[in-house]
């Protein structure tokens, strides 16, 4: 896909392009189109002073009330900068009609199984990058553990949970409604996020994150999240060889080994019911910036896919996981396979949960398609995307843009302004 062939929602429902403005060099601090992702929002104010529940109030300094589900909650009406324009709150009315991929017959090494699956994940990805898979052989006791694990933490008092508080610059940590790094458009939403990878001494990075940040109460938490992470890479390499055949990729373990020393990225995203749901979002239309993502949701629905110039809603399925490509695999499919875009409701009357697992390559790595893919799907123009590392694009979405629908396309004029020596299209 060319740099700006995406069809946007906005585009849809306001009838103009949107995003297409280059974002600010980094250190090009007269441009002003796209505002630094870290600006610091400014303190809130909620009705002067706001008990916490633990018998102090704060007066004014208000972000981190502001990121509590407490506050959330108590308020009557929303927040103004928690309302969204009305062009990103266009209503879906249709279902998306995603296909189910059994991975089990995959799985046993059965290879017409294995054919369907790999045609189901194409078309899917050709289509909107949007697929639920079955027979993952996750054990369900994990999954439900790492919901009790997400309501114990979610449930705890903000100062508890402030303990985590993640730190400008960095990917991990709790965060309320991002307020510590945006102010206006903030999704109605708490988040814990984790790194995972599997260091050569076999260390286990996200038990240690757990009891680090929290204490030694919550090494059961650890231990749950660091089997749940495993799990999720174990069927993120078995989706990345069906990614491979999906494309027509002669050597089937190509993208398995480029993510196998991977840095992936967990979260958790817990959504409190909202009085005014029509007004907000628990996450804002954008694509993952990361290369796969795979998303177990409760039963409660609210997940939404832009498919077709629409909002189409995602039945949640029981024992299923959600899959979507996002920009680092768009551009490892030379383009070919669409970063999925997506957004997130807000209940009126019940709380949602999801659990979200992120897979990228390692920091360091250089994202670059196959050779084959370079030559058999762009004639004149054999590259799409330019090189680039997971750490500039992870970079990017940190200090200089908030991941949208137009991350990948706006990285690339941002990478190739920045860093013409970057280019390498051949
Ligand atoms: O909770 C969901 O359904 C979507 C979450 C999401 O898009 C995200 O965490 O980036």
């Amino acid at each position: 896909m060319g740099l700006d062939a995406r069809v946007s929602p906005r585009s849809a429902a306001v009838g103009h392009s949107y995003a297409t403005a280059p974002p600010a060099a980094a250190d090009d601090p007269s441009s002003s189109s796209f505002p630094p992702a870290e600006a610091p929002a400014p303190a809130f104010s909620l009705h002067g002073s706001v008990e916490t529940g633990e018998g102090q109030k704060d007066y004014g300094a208000g972000n981190s009330l502001l990121q509590s589900q407490f506050v959330l909650q108590k308020e009557s009406s929303v927040p103004m900068c928690f309302i969204w324009p009305k062009e990103d709150l266009v209503k879906a009315i249709e279902e998306l009609r995603e296909p189910v991929v059994d991975l089990s017959g995959f799985l046993k090494g059965d290879l017409v199984a294995t054919q369907d699956a790999a045609m189901l994940i194409r078309e899917s990805c050709l289509k909107h990058g949007f697929f639920q898979i079955t027979g993952h052989g996750v054990d369900p006791r994990l999954i439900r553990m790492a919901y009790d694990h997400l309501d114990r933490f979610f449930k705890l008092p903000v100062s508890m949970k402030l303990r985590a508080k993640r730190m400008p610059g960095t990917n991990w940590g709790y965060s309320g409604a991002h307020a510590d790094r945006f102010s206006s458009k903030l999704p109605w939403k708490e988040t814990l996020s984790f790194r995972f990878y599997e260091p050569d001494d076999s260390h286990p990075v996200v038990l240690d994150f757990f009891k680090s940040t929290l204490g030694m109460d919550f090494e059961e938490t650890g231990l749950v999240y660091q089997k749940y992470c495993e799990a999720m890479k174990e069927v993120a390499l078995a989706i990345m060889e069906l990614m491979a055949i999906s494309l027509g990729i002669h050597d089937q373990q190509h993208y398995k080994h480029f993510f196998q020393d991977g840095s992936s990225i967990m979260r958790c995203n817990y959504y409190p019911p909202c009085k005014e749901p029509e007004y907000v979002l628990g996450t804002g239309p954008h694509c993952d910036p990361t290369s796969l993502t795979i998303l177990h949701q409760d039963q409660v629905g609210g997940l939404e896919v832009f498919s077709d110039n629409k909002w189409r809603t995602v039945r949640p399925r029981q024992g299923a996981f959600v899959v979507n490509i996002g920009d680092t695999f768009m551009a490892l499919s030379n383009g070919k396979y669409k970063s999925c875009l997506h957004r997130a409701l807000v209940n009126r009357d019940k709380e949602r949960r999801s659990l979200t697992f992120f897979m990228n390559p390692r920091e360091d790595k250089v994202v670059r398609p196959p050779e084959y893919l370079v030559s058999s799907c762009t004639g004149d123009a054999p590259r799409t995307y330019p090189d680039f590392t997971w750490s500039e694009l992870l970079q990017f979405t940190q200090k200089h843009y908030r991941a949208d629908d137009a991350t990948l396309p706006n990285f690339t004029k941002w990478l190739l302004s920045s860093k013409p020596a970057n280019v390498n299209n051949n």
